[in-house]
């Protein structure tokens, strides 16, 4: 895990990557974000409402991607060490496309729309038997429509791993 902070806490950081997604992301910046304001805190019980199960408890803390306008996701499949059955993303600035590949089938995938605002929910098959990426700028047709890429953020809620022991379970993140 690489990591380097600037700005604290607030800071968006690293031209490196977490851990479960080692070298699937292009032209990005991230942090892992444990304390938010109290509106941003709003938002993030109403994604974990709306995407967790009450018995499910979250990795804390989030994981906040910044992608440049170049910058891609490969696909990948989030490890099962270091994620649980559930991951949401909140989708910020830049539209996007998500696609959706089967990792046994290559030839059964979909793809999502992802507008600034959304939130997409990977569990179940999903989250194990397909993989996930974001598409870079050239490739980034949802159907016929172009979708042209800028700066996207996106903020990333997972359930812990299977086994691993809760660290405040069922809480929120703290407010700042
Ligand atoms: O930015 C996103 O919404 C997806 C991030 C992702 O694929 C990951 O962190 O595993």
């Amino acid at each position: 895990m690489l990591r380097a902070s600037a700005g604290g806490d607030e800071g968006l950081v690293i031209a490196g990557s977490l851990t479960w997604n080692s070298g699937a992301i292009h032209g990005f910046r991230e942090t892992e974000k444990s304390r938010w304001s109290e509106a941003s805190r709003a938002i993030l019980q109403r994604v974990q409402a709306a995407a967790f199960s009450p018995g499910q408890t979250l990795l804390s803390p989030v994981h906040v991607l910044d992608l440049e306008p170049r910058g891609y996701i490969k696909p990948h499949v989030d490890s099962i060490k270091f994620c649980g059955a559930t991951i949401a993303g909140l989708s910020l600035l830049s539209p996007s496309v998500m696609r959706l590949v089967h990792t046994q089938e290559p030839g059964e995938w979909l793809e999502l729309l992802l507008e600034p605002g959304s939130l997409y929910v990977l569990r179940g098959s999903a989250r194990y038997d397909f993989s996930h990426e974001i598409l870079r700028d050239e490739e980034s047709f949802f159907g016929a429509r172009r979708v042209p890429r800028g700066r996207r953020i996106s903020v990333i809620c997972r359930s812990l791993p299977e086994g691993m022991g809760p660290e405040e379970p069922g809480q929120p993140p703290p407010a700042c």
